[in-house]
Formats: C-alpha cells, sequence, structure tokens
C-alpha cells in the first residue's frame, strides 16, 4: 500500500533528493534533512535553518535509517496460527478479519465490549482523533490514551486552578525550578534553553531524589522523598504565604480562596514539610525566598510530579505557587499559550451503547476533562469483569505489557482477551500476546500535523511531510478510514487522502497542506501576548485563579491543594516498609531509548546496553552488593532481576529503574490498585521494593 504520492511529489517539485521533515518521534520536533538514494535513506542530518532545532538531532533523531531498515521491522501483517506461530495475509485481509471480529464483538456484547487505546506514538498526533472518531461512531466510550498515566494529571491541576496548563518561559526567566523533570535526557532542547538562560544569570532549583547532572549544577537542590512533592509545594507556599512574598496586586485581584488558603497552610510549617519531605527546613525557606523574590520564574512540572496518588494535588500546589507569585503569563513566567484553532473531529456519538466508560464511575473528573476511559484498570474489567467485561481491544502505538503499572495483571488480561489486535513497527511484548499484528509506516512513511504552538512567542504550526524513504507500509490514518469504510462508517471518514483530511481539520486556520509542505518548518499563526486573562479572563467558572476550587469540592474532593502520604510508603504502610526498605522511583527518561522503544536499534542499544537499578553506594555495601552485581529487586506485585549501578547521587534509601525493558520490566512492581483518586493515575514513582543480591 503506497500512501505517499503527495510526499514524493514534493521531493521532485523541490528538484533534488533532499527530503526536510520534522523528527517525529518526540513533541520538538526537530528539523531533519534526509538525503534519499532512490527509496532508501543515505544521510540523515539536522536541519540548520531550522527555526527551533537549528541543526540538532538526538541520538534517536539521528537512527532514524537504523529505525526504518531495522531487521526486525514487520513487513506485512500476521495472524497467530491456532496451533502457534505466524501467518502472513495480506493488507485486505487484515482490515477484513479486524472488521469481522469487532463486528461480532458488537452483536455479541455491546460496543463497550472494546477497548481502543493509542499509545504515546500518537501523542500530538492526528491518527488519534481518527482513533476516538472510530470509536464513537461504532459506540464504545472505551477510548483511551497515554493520557491515563502521562501528562493529562497535570492538565488537570492547571486548568481547575487557572484554565490552561502553562509552559515554562527558561529563555527569559530569572530562576527556573525543576520539579520532578529532567530536561537532559527527556527534552534536550529545552535544556539547551535552560544553559543559555543559566548564562544570562538565571538561577537555578531542582526539585529531585537524585543528584542529576543538571541538579548537580543547581543553586540548590531540594533532595526531597519520593512522592512527597505536594508536601514540599505547600511548605514552600506557606513561606511565601506568611513570609508575604506573593503577588499582593495580583491576589487580590485575580485570585479567588485566599484566605482559606493562608489559614489552611498554617500548620504546615518548613519544619513539618521538612519531616515528611526529608529536605531541610532552611533550604526549604531558602527555595521560597528565591523562588518568590526572583523577577520572572517558572517550574517545570514533569512526569515525576504526576505519577503518585498524590500526584493531582502536588501538581495543584504547584500550580497554586505559580499564580500566587504573580507568575502567569508573564514572559519568563508560565506563559498560557493558546492553541491552533483546527476543525474538530468529534463525531457525533452513536448511543447504542450507554454504558459508562471504565473508570468513568471511579474518577468522573478525569473523564469530564478529558472524555476518555483510564486504561490503568482495564485488567480488572477484563479478568474480573468489572464494571463489566471487555472482551477486545486495539492497541495501537502503545506496549501496555512493558508500559503499564502492574504489568503481570496487563499481560494476563491482554492474553485472555477474546481478540486483540496491536499496530506497531515491531513485534513487542504486546504484540505477541495478539491474534492480529497490523505493520504501520514510521512518521518518515505519512504526513502529520507538527505544532510547535508550545513555546513562547511565535505560535507555529507546520507539517510532518512523509517522505519517499519508508513507502509500502500502511499509514495510521489509513488504518482508522480503511477499516471505518470495511465497517459501513464511510460517511464519517470521507476523506480520500491523508492530504485531504488534514485539510479539513487546518481550514480554520485558513492554510491548506500544500501551502505548508512548502514551509513544513512552520506557518506562524499568531503572536503570545502577555496577560490575556486581563483581557479574556481566565478559563474557570470564576473567570479568576480557582486558590479554592468548588469544582473539586462538587466532586467530593478537597478543594484546597492538599498532601496525602503515598499509597505505599515508610509512613502509610510501615508494615509493608519492614520488608520492602527501599522506595523505588521507576522510569527516569534516558536520552537514548523512548519508553519501551530502540532496545533493538544498536547506535542507542550502545547508549545504555542493559537495564540497571540505581541503588546508594551505602545501602548496597550494607547488602554486600558490588558495582555491576546481579541483584534482584522485589514489591509486593512481582520480582526482576538486574544488575546494580552504585551511585552517591541518589536518595539514600531509593532505588531507581527505568521503565520499558522487556528483559526487567520495572513494571512487573508497579501498583494499579491504589491511584490517584482524582486522576486514576499510578504511582509508578513511589512504591516500596527490596534489594537483595542473586545467589
Ligand atoms: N529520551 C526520552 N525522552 C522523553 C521520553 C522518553 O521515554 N525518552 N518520554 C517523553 C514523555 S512521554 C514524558 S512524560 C517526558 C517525561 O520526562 P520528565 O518530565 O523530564 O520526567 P522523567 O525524566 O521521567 O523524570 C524526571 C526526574 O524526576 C526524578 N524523580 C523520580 N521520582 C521523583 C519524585 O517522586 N519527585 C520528584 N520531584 N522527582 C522525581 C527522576 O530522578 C528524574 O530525574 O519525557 C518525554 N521525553
Ligand atoms: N514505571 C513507569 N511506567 C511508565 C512511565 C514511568 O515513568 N514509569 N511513564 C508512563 C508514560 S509518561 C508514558 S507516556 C507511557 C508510554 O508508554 P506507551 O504508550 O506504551 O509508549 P511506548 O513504549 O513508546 O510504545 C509505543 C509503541 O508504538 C510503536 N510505534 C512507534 N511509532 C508508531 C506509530 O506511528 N504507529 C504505531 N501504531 N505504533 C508506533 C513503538 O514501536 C512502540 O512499540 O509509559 C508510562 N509508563
Ligand atoms: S529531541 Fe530527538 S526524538 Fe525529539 S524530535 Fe528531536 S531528534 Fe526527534
Ligand atoms: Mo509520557
Amino acid at each position: 500500500m503506497n500512501n505517499n504520492d503527495g510526499c514524493n511529489r514534493v521531493l521532485q517539485a523541490a528538484g533534488n533528493r533532499v527530503a526536510l521533515t520534522n523528527c517525529g518521534i518526540c513533541n520538538a520536533r526537530c528539523g531533519m534533512k534526509i538525503t534519499l538514494a532512490g527509496s532508501r535513506i543515505d544521510k540523515v542530518e539536522g536541519w540548520t535553518d531550522h527555526p527551533t532545532s537549528r541543526g540538532y538531532l538526538c541520538p534517536k533523531g539521528r537512527a532514524i535509517k537504523e529505525l526504518v531498515e531495522a531487521p526486525d521491522r514487520l513487513k506485512s501483517p500476521l495472524v497467530k496460527k491456532p496451533e502457534g506461530g505466524w501467518q502472513e495475509i495480506s493488507w485486505h485481509e487484515a482490515l477484513d478479519l479486524v472488521a469481522g471480529k469487532i463486528n461480532k464483538l458488537k452483536e455479541n456484547y455491546g460496543a463497550e465490549a472494546l477497548a481502543v487505546h493509542v499509545g504515546q506514538s500518537g501523542v500530538g498526533k492526528e491518527f488519534t482523533h481518527y482513533a476516538a472518531r472510530f470509536c464513537q461512531v461504532y459506540g464504545t466510550p472505551n477510548f483511551s490514551t497515554a493520557g491515563s498515566h502521562c501528562h493529562y494529571s497535570r492538565v488537570m491541576a492547571n486548568c481547575l486552578t487557572y484554565g490552561a496548563l502553562p509552559e515554562p518561559d527558561f529563555k527569559e526567566s530569572d530562576c527556573i525550578v525543576l520539579w520532578g523533570s529532567n530536561p537532559a535526557e527527556s527534552s534536550p532542547l529545552l535544556s539547551r534553553e535552560i544553559k543559555q538562560a543559566r548564562r544570562q544569570g538565571a538561577k537555578l532549583i531542582v526539585v529531585d531524589p537524585r543528584r542529576t547532572a543538571t541538579a548537580g549544577v543547581a543553586d540548590l537542590h531540594l533532595q526531597l522523598r519520593p512522592g512527597t512533592d505536594g508536601a514540599l509545594a505547600l511548605g514552600l507556599l506557606r513561606v511565601v504565604v506568611t513570609e508575604g512574598l506573593y503577588d499582593r496586586e495580583f491576589v487580590e485581584r485575580w485570585t479567588v480562596g485566599f484566605d482559606r488558603l493562608a489559614e489552611h497552610l498554617a500548620g504546615f510549617t518548613p519544619e513539618t514539610a521538612a519531616i515528611i519531605t526529608g529536605v531541610p527546613a532552611a533550604k526549604i525557606v531558602e527555595a521560597a525566598r528565591l523562588y518568590a523574590r526572583s523577577g520572572p520564574a517558572c517550574i517545570s512540572q514533569g512526569n515525576a510530579l504526576e505519577l503518585h496518588t498524590n500526584g493531582f494535588q502536588a501538581a495543584r500546589a504547584v500550580a497554586v505557587l505559580q499564580a500566587v507569585t504573580g507568575n502567569l503569563d508573564i514572559a519568563g513566567g508560565a506563559v498560557i499559550k493558546t492553541p491552533p484553532r483546527l476543525a474538530s473531529l468529534i463525531a457525533a456519538y452513536n448511543q447504542e451503547s450507554r454504558k459508562p466508560a471504565i473508570g468513568q464511575n471511579e474518577f468522573p473528573l478525569f473523564y469530564r476533562h478529558t472524555r476518555q476511559a483510564q486504561a490503568n484498570i482495564y485488567a480488572e474489567a477484563i479478568l474480573e469483569g468489572k464494571p463489566y467485561p471487555l472482551r477486545g481491544m486495539i492497541v495501537d502505538g502503545s506496549n501496555p505489557a512493558l508500559t503499564w503499572p502492574n504489568a503481570g495483571k496487563v499481560r494476563r488480561a491482554l492474553a485472555g482477551l477474546e481478540f486483540l489486535a496491536v499496530i506497531d513497527h515491531f513485534m513487542t511484548a504486546t504484540a505477541a500476546l495478539a491474534d492480529i499484528v497490523i505493520p504501520v509506516a514510521t512518521f518518515l512513511g505519512q504526513d502529520e500535523l507538527a505544532d510547535w504552538t508550545g513555546a513562547r512567542g511565535d505560535l507555529r504550526l507546520g507539517l510532518i511531510p512523509g517522505t519517499a524513504a519508508d513507502t509500502g507500509q500502511m499509514t495510521n490514518w489509513k488504518f482508522w478510514s480503511e477499516l471505518a469504510c470495511r465497517m459501513g462508517y464511510g460517511d464519517y471518514f470521507p476523506w480520500e487522502t491523508e492530504e485531504a483530511a488534514i485539510n479539513d481539520r487546518i481550514k480554520p486556520l485558513g492554510y491548506t497542506v500544500e501551502e505548508l509542505k512548502q514551509k513544513p518548518d512552520g506557518i506562524v499563526y499568531g503572536k503570545w501576548t502577555p496577560k490575556k486573562y486581563e483581557r479574556e479572563w481566565f478559563k474557570t467558572a470564576s473567570g479568576k485563579v480557582e486558590l479554592y476550587s468548588n469544582e473539586l469540592l462538587r466532586h467530593g474532593y478537597e478543594p484546597l491543594p492538599v498532601y496525602r502520604e503515598p499509597g505505599e510508603s515508610p509512613v502509610s504502610t510501615p508494615e509493608v516498609f519492614s520488608k520492602y526498605p527501599f522506595i523505588l522511583t521507576a522510569g527516569a527518561r534516558t536520552l537514548g531509548y523512548f519508553h519501551s522503544r530502540y532496545r533493538n536499534i544498536p547506535s542507542l542499544r550502545q547508549i545504555a546496553p542493559e537495564p540497571l537499578v540505581e541503588i546508594h553506594v551505602d545501602q548496597a555495601g550494607a547488602l554486600g552488593i558490588a558495582d555491576g552485581d546481579r541483584v534482584m529487586v522485589e514489591s509486593l506485585r512481582g520480582k526482576i532481576e538486574l544488575r546494580a549501578k552504585l551511585s552517591r547521587e541518589i536518595h539514600p534509601g531509593v532505588i531507581l529503574i527505568p521503565h520499558g525493558w522487556a528483559e526487567a520490566n520495572v513494571n512487573l512492581l508497579t501498583d494499579n490498585d491504589t491511584l490517584d483518586p482524582v486522576t486514576g493515575f499510578p504511582a509508578c514513582r513511589s512504591l516500596l521494593a527490596r534489594v537483595y543480591k542473586k545467589d
């Protein structure tokens, strides 16, 4: 199947064999220059004139030729044979098979028996919206995304407070706080901006249980116990409020609930926060003063802030801190962006199934804000029929067997489905459990939108134009539109090509794909202007910053940010702690990998050849563990074997393991039982575990 005619035209129109595109792996969307020999990649370089990346490519972007040409890349759909093993089938057979199976599911059990999950590879991508639209037309409420464990908790906490998730404006900041965020590994372009700001004199505070390279050069490193972020934020807030370091004018004019907040904070002295977090009280005071007394200050709220049972409330406390210090929507502060106005792809909902989405009853506010199911509890629906049975799943661009909490249970659940289809480039741990695996093109073989609106300044929308480098595969978009047509939903997917579909999406902005193809590095469709709230108010019920949230109260949650101990911790479960005496934080990013991806790419594997558990030298010494020893790490859910990496940088008493390794799947140790009560997010970054040497 070749869906790249339009893209080939662009290349020929350019009159040479160089294709300019943007990397589709992470949200940075770095500009990429690909030299082609025929339809093969000859060379991959950074695009030096690119307005945001200026020639930079991280090791993942530089490895794109290896990814496209990987010997284990799947080339045609595979169906599992009854006796085991796989059989190749054609694209048409594959689509017919999926259509037949999910029609049957609906007939037998109702539409809600099917769940569709689009993983991290769909974040910021158009195909996510087509998959959602497919679900709406088919009639299942069970559409979920990586937002079940990523980003949406921060989005909700910030939106409930002031109507948007702002972006930290590092470039012009006087004080940068990296809170559970480590851009040196997770966002290299932002890391460069931070370094530049530092050269201009910006102060840096890092909140991390590990002395990362960035924390090592920071003005202040708050090395907290994992999962106590909420307590630290309340401690900082108290100093800001009691010492009068907040922005009085802003608070008076633009916030509601300040008096109640001040009262609520009264008992939360730096000493109290110090006992909980392990960060000395004097450092908490110093950090609060530094942050609040600086000129414009910004906080990068990382994924480690939200992956806790108290994650939502912690992010709320951080949002409140940004607001009362007057840092909202100013240069160098927390900038509120205006996303591009694209045509909606939400279809009229097929009302055949009136069942709630999985998670809708447990996490009503999460559902209200996202209109998505909560995938972290799919396993209970599949295995225990709670609240009703899920019988089939389509997994598009995700690897739940490695990336979802309580992966042992997730695997059992996926294996127990009547029908599982996985769309991926490779035979992943999840694909291996499927009835059918459908390969798709990488971003090099399909058109996608690229949105750089996150950064302050220009609001910029461009294209990730497909190139001739990865032809012959189904595209993500094509899968959903062809499936829809086969099932009689063609009227809802009227677009003949991806280009036509994207054209309709960008119409409200007045652009065409053809124009974006001429300028894939983006068209500036607007400019950020400070303090939009002065003209448009905040997008909350009161139009102001809701330090006290009636919406939270209405849903039965605390209206002011609170700290609660992690579901599993030395304080909340001392009996577990006596047997599992380490705090496990699972999943800090490394530059060469993307979650479960790229262990099969040689240049990336070289950077981090095997999974390691980072453990403090003193603790390791007491257990007779030397650097490189094979050890077992065990939690209440399971155990894994891997090598120890001794370190002086990690908080003593904490161990850190990256996620995404099939060889040592840390999510076998994580939990989907005790979740954040507001969002259903899992506590991947604060659990209890024990470590012992492998005999
Ligand atoms: N190379 C690469 N880049 C990526 C990704 C990838 O997989 N690989 N994934 C992308 C995605 S989807 C995401 S969500 C982002 C995430 O990227 P970030 O938001 O930067 O998050 P992490 O790197 O996972 O963790 C950041 C830091 O949190 C610390 N930490 C651990 N536990 C805690 C805790 O309890 N509290 C605090 N305050 N800190 C803690 C870790 O030591 C780590 O240094 O990265 C994106 N970028
Ligand atoms: N313990 C622990 N677990 C975590 C985290 C953590 O910090 N700790 N982080 C969580 C977070 S923030 C996230 S975002 C999730 C991410 O978890 P997932 O959503 O599972 O993401 P990936 O592991 O990147 O899996 C993406 C899969 O899609 C495939 N793929 C790549 N491009 C495409 C494409 O265009 N189409 C299709 N169909 N497939 C494609 C890749 O080969 C890969 O197999 O993990 C979560 N899990
Ligand atoms: S930082 Fe790396 S993965 Fe992300 S867009 Fe740039 S090259 Fe691609
Ligand atoms: Mo994520």
